[in-house]
């Protein structure tokens, strides 16, 4: 490592960070953990590699983009992306399964700005769409088979998937509480103990 210090830049939210900021909380890399508002944010916009937060600076000095595509990285460099061809396929699946999720169901539900329409649209997200996707992360938990989604260590999709369990439990939780492989898979992330303290130290927000 050349040793510049690791900089992660996103609003002020866990949102599409936070699963940069735990793996490496994880692998014992200390970061700056820049949150902007949206004035900044339109005047850097254009410099960013794809227009787009979070971004990570690397110890190379090296600006990367793209949560998923930033994941990856840092879990190859820090073993969390590891095992054979079809581990890493499970790997991404999991991590696009929560793409899709984030992306189709909660973005457009949560941050509707219309109140009525919002309301509407989180009953259908808790009532119809939810339902699918939980049973697709329990039957890919249930195939792990050792507490993990992937393998018998924490990965990049253990990661992924924990952020926005965190996120589901206080936006739905009577639909998150039937998960018990769910919750207990999230409680177990949480109680790893740099994540622990992480979670204990970073500012309370709301998404
Ligand atoms: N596929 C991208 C999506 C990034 C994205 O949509 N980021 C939002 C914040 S969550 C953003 O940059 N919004 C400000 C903008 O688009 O100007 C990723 O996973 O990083």
């Amino acid at each position: 490592m050349s040793g510049k210090p690791w900089k992660v830049t996103y609003f002020n939210g866990r949102g599409r960070a936070e699963s940069t900021r735990i793996v490496l909380t994880e692998a014992g890399v200390p970061f700056e953990d820049i949150r902007i508002n949206k004035e900044k944010w339109d005047a850097m916009k254009e410099s960013t590699p794809t227009h787009t937060l979070p971004i990570l600076e690397t110890d190379e000095g090296i600006v990367l983009s793209q949560s998923s595509a930033i994941l990856r990285y840092l879990g190859r460099r820090f073993g969390m992306y590891n095992g054979d061809v079809m581990e890493e396929y499970r790997i991404d699946l999991v991590m696009n399964i929560i793409d899709d999720l984030v992306d189709k169901i909660l973005i457009p539900a949560l941050f509707e700005k219309d109140p009525l329409i919002k309301a509407e649209k989180m009953k259908k997200v808790e009532g119809e769409d939810l339902t699918g996707y939980l049973k697709l992360l329990s039957r890919e938990l249930q195939a792990g088979g050792h507490g993990f989604f992937v393998g018998t260590e924490l990965t990049i999709a253990d990661v992924k998937v924990f952020t926005v369990l965190e996120n589901m439990t206080s936006d739905f939780p009577e639909t998150m509480a039937k998960w018990d492989d769910l919750r207990e898979f999230k409680e177990r992330i949480a109680s790893r103990p740099k994540i622990a303290e992480w979670i204990k130290k970073r500012p309370n927000t709301w998404f």
